[in-house]
């Protein structure tokens, strides 16, 4: 045993007994935290790039920068750098796939796309009790190239989008019904004009149309989920899925809405939305992400607005309603470093959340006494959380702490250097 595990066990011990003072039972956070599974984006590893045309640009307004070296070139590639990322994150977690990840001999147009083109991906799957989750890919495509796709004045190319969806979320049933844990399909189209339009409302019917045509087969093993945005890179004055439409679409269909932290004005949270949302509907899949000035998908950290996401899933007990999926990429850092630095932050928070003290704030926001809620709201915040997180990597077998940064270096090594 390392000197730091030597040091690890006795900390816990000491975090715990802190723990039960304010009546909060970490071994039984831990064990919850332990059933959170994850949905990892599999387009961290290549820049979200696939691999149904390599070298491809990625289009649809968002963008990755940087050109760190090892990125992900063929499937199996990248299936061998997420083996390395999930065995640095104590657990069992799932893997959110795009349609453009699939696997052929010869080029298939995305309205053709089938269950086949992804079996490689189950078999893996399988092999290692990842779930699946299924996004249809509605850009970096010559028929989005006008930024337009579900909701496209052209009725031949709103029909291909949407026999790529409806084909997309069979292939979400078939990762569903083959794996035994259903998929959650995600929704995104890049639709929007970079300046103001004559017209918001057309876009928007012709999209209400289109999703009702998408959505109408009925498929057990898939739960549909859409996912709004205020602007994207040359969509800056107008999206045709806004927050509005898609939560009333949503609640109006009863699917599930996407909530990526980084698609709101730059001061607003997803976290206030949360409570709100599962009022009315019957789940959410939260793209969780970090914006910074113009770009949605930047590395998640440990802020304050992670923080509040996790809060709010855990006080409003909705870990079993709510699919925890991440949404960045970047390109000038090691990818694995990216995936890991953001997916462990996450479980990081959802311990903290855990480990707060629920029964006392509530009594004291019963008793109207609001002064001891704020002060043991920030007392809080320096509770030994990180020793309950060490431990919780211990006893998984998983490396601790920069232990972590060591497993992906010597990977850069072996394996990375050599692309
Ligand atoms: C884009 C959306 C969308 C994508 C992925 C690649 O702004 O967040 O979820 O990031 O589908
Ligand atoms: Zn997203």
């Amino acid at each position: 045993m390392s000197a730091s595990a030597r040091q690890i066990q006795p900390a816990y011990e000491l975090a715990r007994e802190r723990y039960a003072a304010l009546g909060v039972d970490t071994d039984a956070a831990l064990q919850q935290l332990g059933r959170i599974a994850l949905s990892l984006h599999c387009w961290q590893g290549d820049d979200v790039g696939g691999f149904e045309n390599p070298g491809g640009e990625l289009t649809g307004g968002i963008a990755t920068t940087g050109n760190y070296p090892g990125k992900a070139r063929t499937p199996a590639e990248l299936r061998r750098d997420l083996d390395v990322v999930y065995r640095l994150l104590p657990g069992s977690h799932r893997l959110s796939l795009h349609a453009i990840y699939l696997e052929v001999d010869r080029p298939v147009e995305r309205n053709a796309i089938e269950p086949q083109h992804f079996a490689g991906w189950v078999a893996w799957a399988r092999e290692n009790s990842h779930g699946l989750d299924f996004n249809p890919t509605c850009f970096s495509h010559r028929l989005a190239a006008d930024g337009f796709t579900l909701s496209h004045r052209d009725p031949g190319i709103r029909q291909y989008w949407i026999e790529h969806c409806s084909a997309s979320r069979r292939i979400g049933d078939y990762f569903g019904r083959e794996l035994g844990t259903p998929a959650v399909t995600n929704l995104w189209i890049p639709d929007g004009y970079k300046d103001s339009p004559a017209d918001r409302g057309a876009p928007r019917r012709r999209l209400l149309e289109a999703l009702d045509r998408v959505f109408a087969e009925r498929l057990p093993h898939n739960v549909d989920s859409v996912e709004p945005k205020l602007f994207g890179i040359g969509s800056e004055s107008y999206v045709t899925g806004s927050m509005e439409f898609y939560t009333a679409y949503a609640v109006s269909r009863r699917m599930w809405l996407t909530l990526d932290s980084g698609h709101f004005h730059p001061t607003e949270s997803i976290a206030d939305k949360i409570s709100s949302l599962l009022l009315f509907l019957d789940g959410l899949l939260l793209h969780v992400s970090r914006g910074v000035r113009w770009d949605s998908d930047h590395v998640v950290t440990f802020t304050d607005d992670l923080q509040a996401i996790a809060q709010e899933l855990v006080r409003a007990e909705a870990l079993d309603r709510v699919a925890i999926g991440l949404d960045y990429f970047d390109a000038s850092i090691n990818r694995l470093a990216a995936w890991a630095i953001g997916a462990r932050n996450t479980l990081r928070a959802l311990l903290n959340a855990l480990l707060e003290p629920r029964a006392l704030l509530a009594r004291y926001e019963a008793e109207g006494d609001f002064s001891s809620r704020l002060a043991l709201q920030e007392e809080l915040k320096a509770m030994p959380a990180g020793a309950v997180w060490d431990y919780h990597c211990l006893s998984h077998g998983v490396p601790v702490g920069m232990d972590a940064m060591k497993v992906i270096k010597a990977y850069e090594e072996t394996e990375l250097a050599q692309r």
